[in-house]
């Protein structure tokens, strides 16, 4: 079972679409009509709305289930009251970098000299 198939160590929307059919499979109390607009995937907004978050949700006897999920940051968006990825950074020069999370909250630096810079894809943001 690889629910992480770009290797990126989160969840995308098509990732997490594959995730809640699995846990759906598994655990048939989490069966719902999670992909809203039916485009085989499922956003945070459409996982969590009207309904209690996935981490209240899941039962007791996943823990001891030989089957595991990976574990990744946005396993439980939930938990995640705003969070920065550099995933959502463009390389070079970053004047605003968009925020995930239940409240969002987009950060900018107008002023050039302190703007933090992505290098590189996968090595983070240097400030
Ligand atoms: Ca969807």
């Amino acid at each position: 079972m690889n629910l992480d198939p770009n290797n990126d160590g989160l969840y995308s929307d098509q990732e997490r679409y594959q995730l809640l059919n699995f846990l759906a499979n598994e655990y048939p109390e989490l069966e719902g009509n999670y992909d809203v607009d039916n485009d085989s995937k499922v956003t945070i907004l459409e996982q969590t709305q009207g309904r209690l978050p996935l981490s209240m949700r899941i039962p007791e006897r996943a823990i001891s289930s030989e089957k595991k999920v990976p574990w990744a940051l946005n396993l439980f968006p939930e938990w995640l009251m705003t969070a920065y990825f550099q995933e959502d950074a463009q390389v070079g020069k970053l004047p605003k970098h968009s925020s995930r999370g239940t409240i969002i909250a987009n950060a900018t630096q107008t002023t050039d000299a302190l703007q933090p810079v992505k290098a590189d894809a996968k090595k983070g943001l240097n400030f």
